[in-house]
């Protein structure tokens, strides 16, 4: 199975296409669409996002509502293109002057892009926008349905932002606050205080980053593989982790925590359950073992960091006279993280589903569903 994208932030569409997605797997547009909003939910953003609202067009590859086995097109409409259409014509008519950016923002590929391909630094920014990431997330909400039909769930919450953490209990009550808050966090004490940081970042012209978490739920032992470096989950779930904007550092389970413990504290003894088969007493490794799922909850963490356009903005270069000036304020977010926490669980869930077809390689959902069942049936006894 694999995926493309193509679209500009202000262009006129974002496009994408699944390729080896099994037929017969129940795809709901009422779910892509809803993975879409939450994605553009958060009390950080910015003028933006007042002014899309994400939906998707089914293009080919789901008749009836299932998937038939070709290649699944879909389209997201950039509702703001209207007002940049002149600018991002594709002909000669193209206005490349009024959006022409020439003091490069230090954190965003602006200057490293331009250089780069030898292009405006307009060419680079409108791709390495954040924006491309709505496809993503419906690209993995087709997927996401049909691991949730298989019985995996996938879930996250955010755990600090700007430096406020949440208290973390794996409880029902949290995860049921969590659903309900706009920070996607399931401390109220916490959520408050990023309210108030928020506030004050705004006034100030920063932004802010944090730490979000994504946990999947019910998958067996043995999706990866520790046999070859590019069969490994937990190197797959971190380039998808990190190929995602802003994103600069990921981990597993303990993380970074575990080099500071002795062995024995941080490995995860082995029980055996009659009726459940092989469980552990801990889940220290967040789920993944020599590269291979282990049966617990897969749990990962990553670092977001705070968005480069700042409104007090850092020095930078400008780009003809080589002057020290400051950087080029384009409209933007001040804190994204609960937008980015839906996009990280999206691509998670695009990673399992090809880990999942991997292991069970089929045509039509039926067999994947079969094969998968006769697996869970063979780890019990
Ligand atoms: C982004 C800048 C802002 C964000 C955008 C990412 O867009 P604009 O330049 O149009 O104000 O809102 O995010 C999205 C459009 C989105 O859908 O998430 C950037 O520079 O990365």
């Amino acid at each position: 199975m694999r995926f493309l994208t193509a679209g500009e932030s202000h262009g006129q569409k974002l496009v994408g296409i699944i390729e080896g997605l099994p037929s017969g797997m129940k795809i709901s547009k009422e779910s892509v669409d809803e993975a879409l909003r939450q994605r553009q939910r958060g009390p950080g953003r910015g003028g933006r996002m007042a002014i899309e609202q994400d939906e998707v067009q089914l293009i080919s590859g789901v008749r009836g509502g299932l998937s038939t086995g070709a290649p699944v097109a879909l389209e997201i409409l950039n509702r703001d293109w209207e007002n940049w259409a002149s600018i991002m014509a594709w002909g000669d008519e193209a206005d490349l002057e009024s959006r022409k950016v020439m003091t490069p923002r230090p954190g965003h590929a602006d200057l490293t892009g331009a250089l780069k391909y030898r292009t405006e630094v307009r060419n680079i920014l409108e791709r390495a926008s954040a924006r491309e990431t709505a496809m993503r997330v419906a690209i993995g909400s087709i997927v996401r349905q049909g691991l949730s039909a298989l019985g995996v769930e996938i879930r996250g919450h955010v755990r600090a932002v700007g430096g406020v953490h949440a208290e973390y209990k794996d409880e029902a009550d949290y995860w049921r606050r969590v659903k309900q808050s706009e920070w996607s966090v399931g401390d109220p004490v916490a959520e408050q205080k990023m309210g108030e940081r928020l506030l004050a970042a705004r006034e100030q012209g920063e932004s802010l980053g944090g730490l979000l978490e994504v946990q999947v739920l019910k998958v067996p032992a043995g999706l990866g593989s520790h046999v070859q470096w590019d069969r490994k989950l937990d190197g797959k779930l971190a380039q998808a982790v990190l190929s995602v904007q802003a994103m600069k550092g990921v981990s597993f389970g303990l993380g970074f925590e575990a080099g500071e413990r002795m062995g024995s504290l941080v490995h995860d003894p082995i029980h055996y359950h009659q009726g459940q088969g092989f469980r552990r007493g801990s889940n220290h490794a967040g789920g993944i073992e020599g590269g291979m799922s282990n049966g617990e909850p897969i749990v990962l963490q990553a670092v977001m960091k705070p968005i480069p356009t700042l409104y007090q903005p850092l020095d930078t270069v400008h780009l003809e006279t080589k002057e020290v000036v400051k950087a080029s304020v384009e409209r933007s977010d001040v804190c994204a993280v609960p937008a980015a926490l839906v996009v990280l669980e999206h691509v998670v869930a695009w990673v399992i589903a090809e880990a999942v077809l991997e292991k069970f390689p089929a045509d039509s959902f039926k067999e994947l569903q079969t094969a998968w069942e006769a697996y869970q049936a063979y780890l019990i006894l």
